[in-house]
This record gives structure tokens, sequence and C-alpha cells, in this order.
């Protein structure tokens, strides 16, 4: 029996870099939650000037982008937040966190040499204005790569091919797509650069003061890694941009060791010295280890500025659609994953059309209409859709004479709006269908055994009543809706153990026995939906996914 205990009196620090946030979360040894912290980019690093966290620029369609030396100033900031609340640093034995997928830094020739003599008397953000070859960093929310992404797909025979090789089609926000688009465009900047990381390595490289690997599984979001052999795959990096292999780095499992924490935390934070940073991986694949998802029936809905459905398997069949990522803590599974770019941003804008603004009302109104909306149905697109691929628009559509019994007859007109309540219904109802049909096609167990809901949006129970009813199962949520910090502070925890005993070592055997007793604990929710409802709901689902699949066909990209 492996010895899977922490030292008493240790600290373990979870980070998540997230599109709107930075947020610190702390366990100790008992996996019980210290303390947490946030940094909100927009109100307390106002000088950026950024909206949601990010630039959408005017003046190429679809060209989505943060500030690099935002989330590094951000970094110093929640340490200082941090200190303040009286956390003694000395006793944080790891460090791991959490960033969001996809997104890349440029750090130009020369700037490993910076970054290895920080010096501790002066921020950060004042020693890294000159390190990267472009200032702003492409992020998830992108879709302006649409041709690179053909491109690649072409070169390495096809999108299917492309995604049997690296678990997704080509995407417009993966980062291979946005490299060979700096490649092409702005190929000073690429001949510039020593270095990419994605922004889970790269908060990882400041923690070491040395470029940090890109660990296997945030690899995995770059249509640039073999997923089977955990490489990189040498077809999908020619079709991408040369020389790139040496400007990616070596992979690293995500429970791997990145380095001891740098000197320059040391001596301005107070850390110790032998606090070991432990590989960053993307925010997905954090929130599904900080939600314990080990059993390949339960599927996880994050509701945050993305929507992720995700799940775990040991046999992955990547598809067009979805995603493929190797699992963060298992070295042999798999995760998978769909994403949808309309999560909280495009809840909140509704709320602020329809409902008042108010969450309160916007509740009321989801309490008040029945289920199936009176077959209204809603696609509510504020920013370009990832699935489907769709540009912004609002469209909606009443199902004449539609109780839920059967689909004949049944036919769909176009109208200009709703009432105000059956607006707010019809996007959560939206929201969840998709979901359920786009999960059902790419294999995600139906119903499933149960859902893990996180997020924002999780906190919400009219809103997690509807997922129940929807998918038929029940819904639990966690203590805390961060799960992504959650999950960095308690791999954090695994990297260290992992370390200490030499090997990989199951995450579970942090938590097993007595897992309701640590802040990772999950509670029920809402019990699942009535039967013929929910099967009522699967006609609406099938129904849904017909007109989607229309207006693909008549707006949507190739
Ligand atoms: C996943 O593929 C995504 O693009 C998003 O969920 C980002 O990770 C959000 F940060």
């Amino acid at each position: 029996m492996e010895d899977c205990s922490l030292p008493h009196d240790s600290l373990f620090l979870g980070f998540d870099s997230s599109t709107q946030s930075l947020k610190a979360t702390v366990l100790d040894s008992n996996l019980n939650l210290v303390t947490s912290e946030i940094v909100h980019f927009d109100s307390q690093l106002p000088h950026y000037g950024t909206k949601d966290g990010v630039y959408r620029d005017a003046s190429e369609n679809g060209r989505i982008v943060s500030p690099t030396l935002m989330w590094v100033e951000a970094l110093e900031l929640v340490l200082q937040k941090l200190s303040k609340s009286k956390l003694d640093f000395g006793k944080i034995a790891a460090i791991s966190g959490s960033g969001q997928q996809h997104g890349s830094v440029y750090w130009k020739s020369g700037s490993s040499a910076i970054l290895s003599s920080l010096d501790p008397s002066k921020p950060l953000v004042d020693q890294l204005g000159d390190a990267f070859s472009t200032k702003e960093s492409p992020i998830w929310m992108d879709s302006s790569t649409t041709e690179q992404c053909r491109e690649i797909e072409k070169a390495v025979g096809g999108a299917l091919e492309l995604s049997r090789l690296t678990g997704s089609r080509a995407h417009e926000r993966y980062t291979g797509p946005q490299i060979r688009k700096i490649f092409l465009k702005l190929p000073e900047i690429y001949n510039q650069t020593e270095r990419i990381s994605l922004v889970s390595s790269f908060m990882a490289s400041l923690l070491i003061g040395s470029y940090a690997c890109i660990d296997e599984t945030d690899g995995a979001g770059m249509n640039l890694m073999d997923i089977k052999q955990r490489a990189w795959s040498k077809i999908a990096l020619e079709a991408t941009a040369p020389s790139l292999e040496e400007k990616l780095g070596k992979l690293a499992p995500a429970h791997a060791v990145a380095g001891f924490i740098a000197p320059y935390f040391v001596e301005r934070f107070h850390f110790n010295k032998n606090c070991l940073i432990v590989q960053w991986s993307g925010d997905n694949p954090n929130s599904l280890a900080g939600l314990t998802l080990n059993t390949p029936g339960d599927l996880a809905i994050s509701l945050g500025t993305s929507d992720t459905v995700f799940g775990i398997t040991s046999n992955p069949q990547p598809r067009l659609e979805g995603h493929v990522f190797p699992n963060p803590v298992d070295t042999e599974g798999y995760m998978v994953m769909l994403c949808y770019k309309n999560g909280s941003l495009t809840r909140e804008d509704v709320r602020n059309r329809f409902a008042k603004e108010s969450w309160e009302v916007f509740n009321e109104f989801l309490e008040k209409t029945p289920p199936l909306n009176g077959g209204k149905i809603g696609f509510y697109y504020k920013d370009h859709e990832i699935l489907p691929p769709l540009p912004v628009g609002f469209h909606r559509y009443v199902l004449q004479g539609f109780t839920g019994e059967n689909l004949d007859r049944i036919n769909e007109c176009e109208v200009e709006e709703f009432d105000p309540s059956s607006e707010v219904r019809a996007v959560i109802e939206g929201q969840f269908l998709s979901m359920r049909g786009h999960a059902e096609r790419f294999g995600m167990p139906s119903p499933p055994k149960r859902i893990i809901a996180t997020g924002g949006a999780s906190a919400n129970h009219s809103i997690l009543k509807s997922i129940a009813s929807i998918f038929g199962c029940d819904v639990y949520t966690v203590q805390r809706p961060d799960s992504a910090s959650l999950g960095a502070a308690l791999r954090a925890a695994h990297g260290w153990l992992c370390n200490k005993t030499g090997k990989f070592v199951p995450i579970s055997c942090l938590y097993k026995d007595k897992l309701e007793k640590t802040s990772l604990s999950c509670k029920l929710a809402v019990t699942a939906g009535d039967k013929p409802l929910v099967s009522k709901y699967g006609l609406l689902m099938k129904k849904r996914m017909e007109i989607e699949k229309h207006l693909v066909q008549k707006l949507g990209r190739a």
C-alpha cells in the first residue's frame, strides 16, 4: 500500500488563469480549503482596457487577443493579496495551475536570460515588458484562422485524419492554426520568437524562472500533438510552420514537476526554496481533476465564460466534432470534451435584454414558463459560435402544434422575437438541448449516470433544474464553483506525491475513503427529471439538431 499522506501543516496552491480573472485556491494537507483570492482583469487592472479580459479587434474579423503582460501583473497582484490575507507562503509545498486553453505567448529571442535573472526588488511587469515578440496573445475566443485550419487539415490528409491524429479537427482557436497565421501574416514576429508557450506553460515559466514544458493534456489543444504517442506529430508540425519543434520545447505529463520555484518569489514573497511547481494544464482538464471525475458514465458541465461538457474514456474515437485530450490525472486514459463559446456572456446578454438585467427576474421567468417552452426554440450567438460553427446572430423558431408526443407534421416557423420570459427559457433550453444532442452524437453516455455541474452558473438552482429535466439524470454540484483552481491545487498535491514516491500514483489515493471530508466533495442538487418529459425533450432536441444543420448549411463555415 502506497503512503499517500501529505506532510502535516503543508499547503498546496492552485491558480486559474482564465479569460476574465486570475484565481488562487489554497488547500491544506487534508484537502480542505484554506483561502482563495481573485483578480478581475477589467476592474482590477483597468489600465489594460480589456472588456471581459479581452480585446475584440474591430479591424480584423474574429481576432480576439489579450495583453500578455496583464497576466503577468495579475500573478504579482494575486500573490500580494494572498500575502495580505496572512497566508504563510513558507508552508506551500507545491503549486500548480490552470490556464485558459489554446491561448499562446510568444517569447522574444533572448528572453530566457531575462526570465532566469529576475530582480526581486522590482515588479515582474517592469522586467518583462520587452520579453515578447508580440504583446497580444491570441486566445480561445479567436475565430480568425479559418483559412489556416483548412490548410493544415488538407496537408495532413483531411479533417478526420487530423482529428484521429491530434484528437480534434482544426479549430480556429487551436494553437497550431494561430501559430500558422502568425508565421504567414507576421513572419517577423515568428522569426523573432525563441519559445511559444501556452497560457498554462507560460504561467509555469514565470514561476520557475525558465521555460516550462507544455503538458501533454493542454498540448492536445494545439492540433500539433499525436494523442496516442503523447509526442509532437512531425506531419502536423510541418503543416503548421517551419522550425516549430524547437520553439515549442518538450512535452511533459501533467503530474510532472516543472521545477523549483524561482529565487524571485522566494525573496519577494518568502516561499520555501524547495516549493515545487507542478506542470500547469488547461482549465477544463483541471476542472476534471477538481471534480474528481473518474467514472466513465459521469458527465461534467462547466458553465463559465465558455460552457464545456466533458467526461472520461479509455477508448476515445476522435470525430469531426468534439475534442479528445489525454486525461491529466491518468497516464493512460483520455478526456472527451465539447466546447461552446456562447456561455455566461450570452446568458448575461439575454438577461440584460429581456430580464431587466436581473438574475432574480431571469430565474422567475425560467420558473414560470413551462418545460419545452411551447415549442419555442432559440439559437443565441452573441459571439461567433464554435459548436456549431455559426456567426453572431439570434434565430428563433416556433414548432407549431408541438406537444412533445411526436414530430409528425410539425413544422417550424421562424419568428422575430418571443415574449421576454420565453426568451429566457429558450436560451437555457437551447444551450442544454444542444449539449445533449452533441454529447450523444459524440458517443458520450446517454443518459449520463450523473452530471456534476461547476462554474458560476452552477450556483443557479433554476438552471440546474433544466439540466436535470433535459438530460434525465441527477445533477450534483461542488462546494466551490471554481473547480479549475481547486483542481490545480489538488494536482499540485498529486504532483508533489508522485515526485516523492518517484513514480506515478493514482490521484484517488489522495482522497480515497475521505472525499466527503474534503473541499472536493460534491452534493446532490437536483434529482433527474421525470422520464416522459426527458423523452419529450429528446424529440425537441432532434428537431433542434435538424434546424441547426440547416443554419450551418446556410450561414456556417465549411
Ligand atoms: C476549450 O477548448 C476552450 O476553448 C475553452 O473552454 C477555454 O479553455 C476557456 F478558457
